[in-house]
């Protein structure tokens, strides 16, 4: 065999030799000893075959250069090979450790409740407790025990979502209020949170489902002052110290007097100065109407109080500047995405 011959058969067996040690390979340590001991520059078992060229007739040269290359190629191959493989080996079975990684997903809470939750937060720091009750009552405790006739325009079957036999879908949370009267001695200040339903046909501002927050506070001696200290005092710890109020006359057959309570509010802006909001609605409110205590089984000569009622969606809307109602109802992530706060992006 001329030298040429051998040489390359003696390299084409390191290459079977280094395949075969790799496979038993265990780790990358082990992976590494194979690199050095086969590909080493100075000791390896390659560059020492091919140390043996400077024999060769000159023209012999190039074929056994040729074949180092394609062997030191094959082996380079493997070697990574074989540590791609020692590594899926830890970290599971099919596991491609060259994926990028996935960044976990986080929720946030919907804006509605946001508003929700704050409301209940200043409430409850003031003393309130948290009342549930039925969303399916009669028209006894959603009309009748509110001072409204069931032949009053408001619960007129147009407006009013009825079931059988004189029961109803709430049309609002006050049904629970008269429950709570009925069951507990004052003082009572309650928040009533919750779903109810109105015949509305859905459209930007009107949603035939929607959350209601009410509250009512009765006991002795509950005056005027406390009604508008107390939801001043909501304002101020809800939208800031120079939050101001105020009450404009109104109606609703279940409080006397009624008034729909507006507040203005400070903006900061993003160069440092402020300024005021225009007057914004945000509530229904009024003295407890005695007639109201009477119809739930409280003395109206002892105790008075008064009632109120928000809609926090209505709120959510103008603090997020949404113009769309059902925005909120349609649970598409390019709009709910907008209100996950920063801290769970
Ligand atoms: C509004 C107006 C209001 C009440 C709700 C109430 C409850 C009882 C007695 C007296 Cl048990 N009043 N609730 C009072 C005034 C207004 O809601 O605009 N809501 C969104």
């Amino acid at each position: 065999m001329s030298d040429a011959a051998s040489l390359i058969q003696e390299l084409q067996r390191l290459e079977a030799e280094a395949i075969e040690t790799l496979a038993h390979a265990a780790d990358t340590a082990a992976v590494e000893a194979v690199r050095i001991d086969f590909l080493g520059r100075k000791d390896g078992r390659v560059s020492r075959v091919l140390r043996g060229m400077g024999r060769l007739d000159p023209a012999d040269r190039p074929e056994v250069g040729a074949a180092a290359n394609r062997v030191k190629a094959a082996l380079e191959t493997a070697l990574t090979a074989r540590l791609a493989e020692l590594a899926a080996g830890e970290a599971g079975p099919g596991v491609d450790l060259t994926l990028p990684g996935r960044s976990s997903w986080e929720g946030g809470r919907h804006p509605v409740t946001r508003v929700m939750d704050e409301m209940w937060n200043v409430f409850r720091d003031m003393g309130f407790s948290r009342a549930r009750g039925p969303e399916a009552e009669t028209d006894w405790y959603n009309f009748e025990a509110l001072n409204t006739p069931l032949d009053h325009p408001a619960a007129d079957e147009q407006d009013t979502l009825y079931l059988e036999h004189s029961h109803l879908l709430r049309s609002h949370t006050s049904p629970v209020q008269i429950r709570t009267l009925e069951q507990y001695a004052p003082p009572i200040r309650i928040l009533a949170p919750g779903w109810v339903y109105r015949r509305d046909t859905y459209d930007a501002t009107h949603t035939p489902a929607f959350l209601q927050v009410e509250g009512l506070v009765v006991d002795e001696g509950v005056s005027f002052v406390d009604f508008k200290a107390t939801l001043a005092e909501f304002a101020r710890r809800m939208w800031g110290e120079g939050t101001q109020i105020r009450f404009r006359p109104s109606f609703f057959p279940f409080t006397e007097p009624s008034a729909e309570v507006d507040v203005k509010r400070v903006i900061e802006l993003p160069d440092g100065s402020s300024r005021e909001t225009d007057w914004l609605e945000i509530m229904g409110a009024g003295m407890v109407d005695p007639a109201v205590l009477d119809a739930a089984g409280v003395d109206s000569e002892r105790y008075t109080g008064f009632a109120f009622g928000m809609g926090p969606a209505r709120i959510a809307m103008l603090k997020y500047g949404v113009t769309d109602l059902r925005t909120f109802f349609e649970s598409d992530m390019r709009f709910l995405e907008q209100f996950v706060p920063e801290a769970a992006r």
